[in-house]
């Protein structure tokens, strides 16, 4: 009697345990991978090796990003300070590691950022330069470049350029003070003759949203085609939130760069949806919000974007707690398509139904 109970028991449990088996792996059957939806890269920024978060020593992420990403780029490693620390010293360590890694697993790495103006991103030997500074940039830009022609296919040459405080003008960088305006084109002119094979693209932020920052960007686009200067794309930043900006606007700024000829990326998209602090969960109703701004996104890319001028979505990080959003402002925020626990929100399958045109 005992014993049939056991047995009873135990068969129950194996079978409760295959259902469960069979509930998990059809969620994840039912998840395409994102990478096999779309003619262009889709990609995610990664960390290189910080512990557990690095790509390469977490199984888990490596999975999940190896599932639905054919691109990756370094959040943070393959900026201006860590690859370039003293004038004569370049550390390329971390991002030959991850630029093997991504070749290893079929990826693309793009490079994030030749010249970028965030103060503590500039190596300091390089604020107290006294020398020539055109040649000082040019050098920097070239050497990395040749450093990583042949893995690196396509860059981030000059990241944040315009000032959109002051309504559309140039950004008071250092470079600027230093150089002029001209250190941007200089700055292409360089990357170009260092790696002719590498696509190069301007990168920044807000362009989607503020036509004056957007109008001013156009001009410098038109001034470096009139003169031959070697853009080949715009990068999109896209850090967005649920309320804005308004995706005609998104749709209208895509489109007025696709329609001078150049690719388009989105190159950091996330979706903060916490940006009024209301909430301190994240509930259905928010992801439900979530999903369909995604999906308009991706819509408005593929609607304003002709194909061969795709050069792919990038999305700023993998899980919600990797988000540069909730630290920065210090305060609870689900931006991105996985959570903590990796399991997809419902904002990937707005993603993939907007791949897929469902
Ligand atoms: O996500 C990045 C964060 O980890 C860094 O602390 C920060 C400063 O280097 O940069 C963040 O990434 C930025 C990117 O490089 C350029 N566009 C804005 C991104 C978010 O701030």
């Amino acid at each position: 009697m005992q014993r049939a109970f056991f047995n009873l028991l135990f068969v129950s449990l194996v079978v409760s345990l295959q259902a469960c088996v069979a509930v998990n792996s059809a969620v994840v059957a039912d998840t395409p991978g994102l990478k096999t939806l779309a003619a262009f890269p889709i990609g995610v920024a990664v960390n290189v090796a910080s512990a557990g978060a690095g790509i390469q020593v977490s199984k888990e992420r490596a999975d999940l990003i190896g599932r639905h990403f054919n691109s990756l780029v370094a959040e943070n490693s393959m900026k201006m300070s860590y690859l370039h620390p003293a004038e004569n010293n370049f550390t390329f360590a971390g991002a030959d590691a991850l630029a093997s890694y991504a070749h290893q697993h079929g990826m693309v790495l793009h490079g994030h950022a030749l010249v970028w103006h965030s103060d503590y991103q500039i190596p300091v030997w390089m604020k107290n330069y006294q020398g020539d500074w055109e040649k000082m940039l040019a050098s920097h830009v070239s050497q990395i470049c040749a450093h990583f022609a042949g893995t690196v296919r396509s860059w981030d040459v000059v990241n944040e350029a315009i000032d959109d405080l002051h309504p559309a003008g140039y950004r008071a960088s250092i470079f600027y003070e230093k150089i002029g305006k001209s250190y941007i084109e200089k700055a292409f002119i360089a990357a170009h003759a260092a790696d002719a094979n590498a696509e190069l693209y301007y990168n920044d932020y807000n362009i989607e949203g503020s036509q004056g920052k957007l109008d001013f960007m156009l001009r410098m686009i038109d001034d470096f085609k009139s003169r031959q200067i070697p853009l080949h794309g715009i990068g999109f930043q896209m850090h967005v939130s649920s309320d804005g900006p308004g995706i005609a606007q998104i749709r209208k700024s895509f489109k007025a760069v696709a329609d001078r000829g150049l690719k388009v990326r989105i190159s950091e998209l996330d979706v903060a949806m916490n940006q009024q602090r209301q909430f301190s969960t994240f509930t259905p109703a928010v992801a439900a919000q979530q999903k369909a701004r995604y999906k308009a996104i991706i819509t408005a890319y593929l609607e304003a974007v002709p194909p061969a001028q795709r050069g792919g979505i990038t999305f700023w990080g993998l899980l919600d707690g990797d988000s540069w959003i909730g630290k920065r402002y210090q305060r609870p925020d689900w931006p991105l398509l996985f959570a903590d626990d990796y399991s997809a929100k419902p904002a990937l399958s707005g993603v993939a139904e907007a791949l897929t045109g469902k």
